[in-house]
């Protein structure tokens, strides 16, 4: 069903008969009342729209809990629009079946002279968005995403020439375009960057800050039975779904990050812990990457806190450099580099998904935590997400289309923008190092020393091979004698390949051997 709402008399802006009507068209991940399109809105004469689509919900089969946070928030979205006397159009789920069709129905309903919209996150989608104004007859004005610090010219300008992109001297350019933790000119603490400060694991006696509950109002609780009802086969529970999805709750989230959370953020940034799936991370990026919350808004608080004493250095220059430079850095990678960059397999990776990405039902403790939680909460943190199933997909050699879709699938904030570099070139290696020194490539060791699993698990992470053996160590250098011609150049891993030369040939056979075989049990072995 879908809901109109015209702007009650006497509300509206007086404009003149020439005013042009203009159809202004929100994506579900657009849901900033300054977002661009919006800007110029003339209430009375505007009609705002946005349609929950079958097509965005099944391209790939996402996470339930990621449709209802999307259709949540953008229900309550356009609530306040409507509150706020603006014309909206809201075509609920079953209305139409792609962007395309719902746009023809608001125009036909509506009769604008003009479309606006921002541009969209996805290449698929602005590669669509471009045929809008053949599809409709109407002219469309696609308008910059001016949500994040940069457009695309400046990381444009900031590629150009160089023969290594790093993420460390973009986020210093955008330091100081933006001001943000500056001094006079310098680094605020006369230092860039506090990574190195920031590796402890989780000391057994810190209490990790509970976080706040958002009790489901009447629209939420129709959404959630919505998706139950309509994706009962998508991966994932709604049980515990717990997302903010208005503005006000997300600005809630916010303001209890930055004080229970944000003062530790630094030190226990990679951290891994049993049955702690958030630790002091912000666990906002679903409402960043919505438009709930603000990039600036939220760099400008963090900057706040350290400068009234509330949180130090380390926690507030590592988590704005998230932001500001990880955030901006990958969003650049995919302009500049799609749609040619998902092609790439530099290392010729090519098993499948194990099953156990989707049940969770596997031996490997550090494993069946992090995919456990993904599938309670749409939510796995970085480390989990880079040194664990990303790890291991790297390890294993699954092939990246098969691990990308996952990503993609499984994670409340995941769009392709963000999600494809991260995996494809940051977890992964498949761009063959575009951004990345070298591959993120751990055994059970760096997973031990972060984490409380492996006093848990089945396997013992001390021993190399064999079948009690942790997995990660012997497909760690497995992975490295497969990829000994690709990767022995790299100055970064030289060192791990002189280890490798000094090994026995026994020693190198028996662990050939434990990869064979766990390939074999787990139905990855291929030819
Ligand atoms: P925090 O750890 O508290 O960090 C604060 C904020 O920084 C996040 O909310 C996010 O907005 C930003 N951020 C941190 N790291 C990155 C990064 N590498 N790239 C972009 N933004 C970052 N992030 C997504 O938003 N969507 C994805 O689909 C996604 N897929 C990922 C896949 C892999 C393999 C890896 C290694 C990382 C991925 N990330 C993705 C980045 C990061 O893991 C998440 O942003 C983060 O875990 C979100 O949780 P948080 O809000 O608690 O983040
Ligand atoms: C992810 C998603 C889903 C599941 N459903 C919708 C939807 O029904 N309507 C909508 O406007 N947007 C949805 N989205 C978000 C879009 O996929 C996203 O806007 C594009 O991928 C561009 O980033
Ligand atoms: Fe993971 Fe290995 Fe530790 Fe088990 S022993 S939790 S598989 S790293």
């Amino acid at each position: 069903m879908s809901t109109g709402g015209e702007a009650p008399c006497g509300s509206a802006t007086e404009v003149g008969a020439a005013a042009q009507k203009t159809l202004r068209f929100i994506l579900g991940d657009q849901l900033d009342r300054d977002i661009s399109s919006l800007q110029d809105l003339q209430v009375g004469t505007d009609v705002v729209v946005a349609a929950e689509v079958r097509e965005e919900a099944t391209y790939v089969r996402h996470h339930k809990q990621k449709i209802a946070f999307l259709f949540c928030a953008m229900r309550h979205f356009f609530q306040a629009l409507s509150a706020e006397g603006i014309a909206t159009q809201y075509y609920e789920l079953g209305d139409h079946e792609s962007f395309r069709e719902a746009l023809a129905a608001a125009v036909e309903a509506h009769k604008p002279d003009r479309i606006v919209v921002t541009e969209p996150g996805e290449w698929r989608v602005r590669a669509d968005m471009r045929k809008w104004e053949t599809s409709t007859g109407v002219p469309v004005e696609i308008r910059d995403d001016d949500r994040f610090f940069a457009d695309h010219g400046m990381f444009r300008r900031f590629a150009q020439g160089r023969k290594e992109l790093r993420m460390e001297y973009f986020y210093r350019e955008l330091r100081k375009k933006t001001g943000i933790l500056m001094d006079n000119g310098k680094p605020a603490g006369e230092r860039w960057n506090y990574d190195k400060d920031n590796r402890k694991p989780l000391p057994k006696t810190l209490k990790v800050p509970a976080r706040r509950t958002y009790a489901p109002d009447e629209v939420t609780k129709a959404v959630l039975a919505l998706v139950e009802h309509e994706f009962a086969d998508h991966f994932g529970t709604l049980e515990r779904f717990n997302w903010p999805v208005t503005r006000a709750d997300a600005l809630d989230a916010l303001d209890h990050f930055i004080e229970h959370c944000l003062p530790r953020f630094g030190d226990y940034q990679d951290a891994l812990a049993t049955g702690e799936p958030f630790l002091f991370h912000a666990v906002l990026s679903p409402l960043i990457n919505s438009g709930l919350l603000r990039p600036r808004e939220v760099c400008a608080r963090a900057e706040a806190a350290w400068r009234a004493g509330d949180a130090p250095l380390n926690a507030v220059e590592g988590f704005i450099r998230q932001i500001l430079g990880w955030r901006e850095f990958i969003r650049g990678i995919y302009w500049l580099k799609m749609p040619e960059y998902r092609t790439s397999n530099a290392l010729n990776a090519g098993r499948p998904l194990p099953d156990f990405y989707w049940t969770g039902d596997t031996d490997m403790r550090c494993m069946r935590e992090a995919i456990t939680q993904t599938r309670d909460y749409a939510y796995a943190h970085h480390i989990q997400r880079l040194m664990v199933t990303g790890n291991f997909a790297l390890l294993a050699g699954i092939e990246p289309a098969q691990i990308e879709e996952w990503y993609l699938i499984v994670y409340a904030d995941a769009y392709e923008w963000v999600e494809l570099p991260n995996v494809h070139g940051m977890a992964t290696y498949a761009d063959n190092g575009l951004f990345a020194s070298k591959p993120y490539a751990a055994s059970g060791a760096y997973i031990d020393r972060m984490s409380n699993y492996c006093a848990d698990c089945s396997y013992n992470v001390k021993e190399k091979t064999g079948e009690e053996a942790c997995p990660f160590n012997y497909l760690y250098w497995d992975f490295l004698m497969r990829n000994a011609e690709n990767l022995r150049s790299n100055p970064r891993i030289g060192r791990i390949y002189a280890t490798l030369e000094r090994m026995s040939e026994q020693r190198k056979i028996a662990i050939a051997q434990s990869a064979d075989d766990f390939f074999e049990r787990n139905g990855l072995k291929i030819n």
